[in-house]
Parts: C-alpha cells; sequence; structure tokens
C-alpha cells in the first residue's frame, strides 16, 4: 500500500458514508489512486443496516453533484419527488403549498441505496480500492502515516499524499486539526431527539398522498414524513429529550400521538406505535463548525466532519456533495497543485459551512419557537406572493438554498437584504395608505357615504367615538 515512488498520487478518502463514496469518484476521476477505508462492514453486504434516518431530502446541489460522475440519472429513479410540502393542523386537516414552479421538487431518497450505489459506481474506476473494517484510529500531520484498527484488534498502516477526513460529525481526522493553534472548533448538541416510525402502505398503496413532504408543525413537537419506493412512509419525530423522558409506558406514547397527531395513529398503527416507538432511544443531534477544513497539502475535511449540520433545513448531505463540487473545481482551475488547492479551498468553502449551519440552527429555533400549521402556511404563501410580486427582487431563501447553487453565505445576505426592501414596502405602503385614508376623510367628512358605506362609522371608529 505504500506509494511515493510511482508518479500517480495517493488520494486516502477515510469514511465510506455518502460523501466519501462520492469523493471517492471524482478524484477516481481526476486519476488519483484513490484508497477509500470504512470503519462499519461493507453496508452492501450487511443483513441489517441499522442507524441514522432511513431517508433523506436531495434537492439540486446534490444533483448536481451526481451529475458530475453520472450518477444523477440512476438515483433521481430511484427517489420519489416531492413537489409541496403537505401541512398536517392539529385538528387533521392538510393544506399544501407547492416548492416552485412545476419541476421544482425536492427527492426523497433512500440512505442506504444511496449509499450502495456511490460505493459500487467508486469501485467501477480500476483505480480505487474499498477496505472496509478499517477504523482510522489516528494520523501524522508530519508523515500522512494513518493507523487503522480492525475489528479483530488488528491495527494497520498506511500512508497517502492526501488524506480526505469524510468520517462524519465525530471525525477522527479532525482529532489532529483539534491539537493545532489557530484552529477553531465549535460543537452544539441541541435539546432536542428524534425517533423514527415506519408508516406502512395500505392494501399496497402509499397511505397518504406520496409526493410531498408531510409535515405536522407543533411547535416544540414537529414531526416529518417521506415516501419509500415499497409504499410505505417514514415519520420522524423531533421532540425535547425532557418530554421523550416523560413517555415511558406505551400508554404515554399513545396519548401524546393521540394528543399532537391524532391523524397519524391509524395509519401507524396503534400497536407498531406502542412498539416502535421505544426500539431505539431518542437519537442526539449535533451542530459542528470549525475553521479551517485544510491542513498544509496533506489534509482536508469534508461533509459533516467538517460541518455537522441540525437536520432543520434538509442540507447536510446537499452541503457535503457540494463540497466535492467546489474542490474538484479549484483541482481544476489550480492544476492539482494540493499545497495550492487546499488553503483555497478553505477560504473558499469555510464562510458556506458556516453558514449552512447558522442556517440550520435558525430554521430549528425559528420552527420550535412559533410555528404551527397556520403560521407555517402563512409564511410560505407569505413568501409565494412576494415572489410573485416582485420576481426578481424577493427570491424566497427556502428556494435559493434547495434549487439553487446560490453560495449559502451570499444567499443569507441576500436573505437580510430582501427583508429590507419587503419591510420598506410594507413601510411606504401603510404610510400611504394612512395618507390615503386620512385625505379621504377630509374631504368626505362624516355624513357622506362612500360607496354605500357611510363614512361617519370610520371616521367614529378612527377617532373612537362612542355614540350613546
Ligand atoms: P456520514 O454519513 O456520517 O458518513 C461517515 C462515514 O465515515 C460512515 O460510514 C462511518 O462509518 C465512517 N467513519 C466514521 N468514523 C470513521 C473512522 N474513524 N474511520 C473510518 N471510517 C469512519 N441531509 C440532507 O441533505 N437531507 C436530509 O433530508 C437530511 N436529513 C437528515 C435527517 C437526520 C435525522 C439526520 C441525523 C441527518 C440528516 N441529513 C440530511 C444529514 C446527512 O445525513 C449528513 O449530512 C450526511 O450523512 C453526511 O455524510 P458524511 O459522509 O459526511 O457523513
Ligand atoms: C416558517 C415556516 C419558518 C426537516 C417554515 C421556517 C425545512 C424547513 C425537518 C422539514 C422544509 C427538507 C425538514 C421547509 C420554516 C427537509 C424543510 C422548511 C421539517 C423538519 C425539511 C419548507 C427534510 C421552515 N426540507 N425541509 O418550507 O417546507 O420551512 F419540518 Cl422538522
Amino acid at each position: 500500500m505504500e506509494d511515493s515512488s510511482s508518479s500517480t498520487k495517493v488520494v486516502a478518502v477515510v469514511g465510506g458514508g455518502l460523501v466519501g463514496a462520492l469523493n471517492a469518484c471524482f478524484f477516481a476521476k481526476r486519476g488519483f489512486d484513490v484508497e477509500l477505508f470504512e470503519a462499519r462492514e461493507d453496508i452492501r453486504k450487511a443483513k441489517m443496516v441499522k442507524g441514522r434516518s432511513i431517508n433523506l431530502a436531495l434537492s439540486h446541489r446534490a444533483r448536481q453533484a451526481l451529475q458530475h460522475v453520472g450518477m444523477e440519472g440512476k438515483v433521481v429513479s430511484e427517489g420519489i419527488p416531492m413537489h409541496a410540502r403537505m401541512i398536517h393542523s392539529l385538528s387533521g386537516k392538510r393544506a399544501s403549498i407547492p416548492y416552485g414552479k412545476k419541476g421544482q421538487y425536492i427527492l426523497s431518497v433512500d440512505r442506504a441505496n444511496l449509499n450502495k450505489q456511490l460505493l459500487t459506481a467508486a469501485e467501477t474506476y480500476p483505480n480505487t480500492t474499498m477496505t472496509f473494517d478499517r477504523k482510522l484510529l489516528d494520523w501524522s500531520p508530519e508523515t500522512g502515516r494513518m493507523t487503522f484498527a480492525r475489528s479483530d484488534g488488528g491495527e494497520e498502516h498506511s500512508r497517502a499524499d492526501l488524506i480526505v477526513g469524510c468520517d462524519g460529525a465525530f471525525s477522527a481526522v479532525r482529532k489532529q486539526f483539534l491539537r493545532r493553534s489557530r484552529f477553531t472548533y465549535s460543537q452544539t448538541y441541541i435539546p432536542h431527539g428524534y425517533v423514527e416510525l415506519s408508516m406502512p402502505a395500505v392494501r399496497g398503496e402509499f397511505a397518504m398522498e406520496p409526493n410531498f413532504l408531510h409535515i405536522w408543525p407543533r411547535n416544540t413537537f414537529m414531526m416529518i414524513a417521506l415516501p419509500n419506493m415499497d409504499k410505505t412512509f417514514t415519520c420522524t419525530l423531533f421532540m425535547p429529550f425532557e418530554e421523550f423522558d416523560k413517555i415511558t409506558t406505551e400508554d404515554d406514547a399513545m396519548q401524546f400521538f393521540q394528543k399532537y397527531f391524532s391523524d397519524a395513529v391509524p395509519l401507524i398503527g396503534a400497536d407498531a406505535l406502542r412498539r416502535d416507538f421505544f426500539l431505539l432511544p431518542g437519537q442526539p443531534m449535533v451542530s459542528v463548525k470549525c475553521s479551517q477544513y485544510h491542513m498544509g497539502d496533506k489534509c482536508v475535511m469534508m461533509g459533516d466532519a467538517a460541518h455537522a449540520v441540525v437536520p432543520f433545513y434538509g442540507q447536510g448531505m446537499n452541503a457535503g456533495f457540494e463540497d466535492c463540487i467546489v474542490f474538484d473545481e479549484l483541482m481544476e482551475q489550480l492544476h492539482e497543485d494540493f499545497s495550492a488547492v487546499l488553503p483555497e479551498y478553505t477560504a473558499v468553502r469555510v464562510p458556506d459551512g458556516h453558514a449552512i449551519a447558522d442556517l440550520a440552527m435558525y430554521n430549528y429555533v425559528e420552527m420550535r419557537a412559533h410555528v404551527n400549521s397556520r403560521w407555517f402556511l402563512f409564511r410560505k404563501r407569505l413568501d409565494n406572493f412576494l415572489h410573485f410580486l416582485m420576481p426578481t427582487t424577493v427570491i424566497p431563501l427556502y428556494t435559493m438554498v434547495t434549487f439553487t447553487r446560490t453560495r449559502y453565505h451570499r444567499a443569507v445576505e441576500r436573505w437580510r437584504w430582501q427583508n429590507k426592501v419587503i419591510n420598506c414596502v410594507l413601510l411606504v405602503s401603510a404610510a400611504g395608505a394612512a395618507l390615503g385614508a386620512f385625505s379621504f376623510l377630509l374631504r368626505n367628512p362624516p355624513g357622506t357615504s362612500w360607496l354605500g358605506l357611510p363614512t361617519e362609522n370610520v371616521w367614529n371608529r378612527l377617532m373612537a367615538i362612542r355614540k350613546p
């Protein structure tokens, strides 16, 4: 495995998750000798894959990245388009609001299936090797020597010209960064956890409308459901750990669901609910921000290793996939010179990594604080209306983030600017309306009538004059 004599450079990709597997394709396509190391066994051979969320919302940024390695068509064909969000109110009423114009939709994809497809794609390059059951323990910034552990207790070493850390939110690659001076790092656990529940098909059909992202906004309790190819839905309930602790018996769980998500109870099934709710404890969610993303010309981090975000924007994987494009573009521009590409990658990508971490956290705070179904519908209708009024001036933030490759930090800047414009327009029109009303009343003093309405009533109300 030790390679330094030949001219082809060796790139070690640490982590064979979504971003690692995709990145292996990107580097292999460039002709590097790619060696991928994954801590777990090969999920394509594993009987049971347990772990994080079953399905994910895939949008424009991820699709663009997949297109670069010729995988877009295949992945899209195995995903389910979600053209709109479907908001479920407390009373069981449903209302939908489209994500955009026709053809603008997000896709629900199976995480395990996507991961398998990407690993298989990486493997088709003759210059790629993949080794499973290799957990990175540590690496040396001086020599680039990596130490791996096998599940049988053995240790192995390997060396590479470039180490690409795609080993997720609890990255082992990042440990060496933490020991460096001037490496900035923050990690935040939010008070919410999540559980996943499966909603079975009913007589071979989807239990709810399939082409929607179903959302039950209940302020601090939030539930979403994404469709799967087998006609089931995967529901994800987000709830404070404090509340999880209060639900200890199956009856507690039933009562809780009856109270907040009653329309979902018969669809999930009371028995399944009682059972599945306690299958796993509430899963934690962490947000990680750091700077820089590279070390010398030796190592770079991408995906959750560099920027783990809370899942309230549906952008974690999308951002990680976009990392791969950004790096690839810099490789092209700077002629694959690692000593130039790596610092430039940090300079370009850190502001965007921070921006998406902040945006996701902002959505979390916003939604838990005051988003019930009425407010959700109102906000999204207002967004669409303002976009309709000023199509080039006001583009909803969700649209910029989800359906364009506008740099995340630019989207935030633009959003702030748009809000100022909207406030100005509101202020001016409010002032205009008030002025208009007064001049009207001055010209039409009490006693006259306008379109059959006596102005006296209006005047009296404005002046708060009460008749005996
Ligand atoms: P991971 O997927 O975590 O992969 C890391 C890989 O590295 C794993 O295979 C792991 O086994 C391996 N590894 C770890 N340590 C080592 C080691 N020491 N040595 C070797 N290998 C190692 N994103 C979206 O875009 N849309 C969504 O709708 C969405 N929904 C989500 C819902 C939930 C509940 C959660 C928790 C996340 C969601 N995300 C979503 C985010 C998304 O899951 C992540 O951003 C994405 O998985 C990041 O990919 P990654 O490859 O960087 O990390
Ligand atoms: C007012 C109204 C303020 C993830 C609505 C903010 C996120 C936020 C977790 C949805 C869609 C993909 C998601 C919208 C808002 C995924 C998403 C949204 C959730 C939860 C999610 C939307 C998986 C925020 N996208 N989104 O506009 O439909 O609006 F509800 Cl809990």
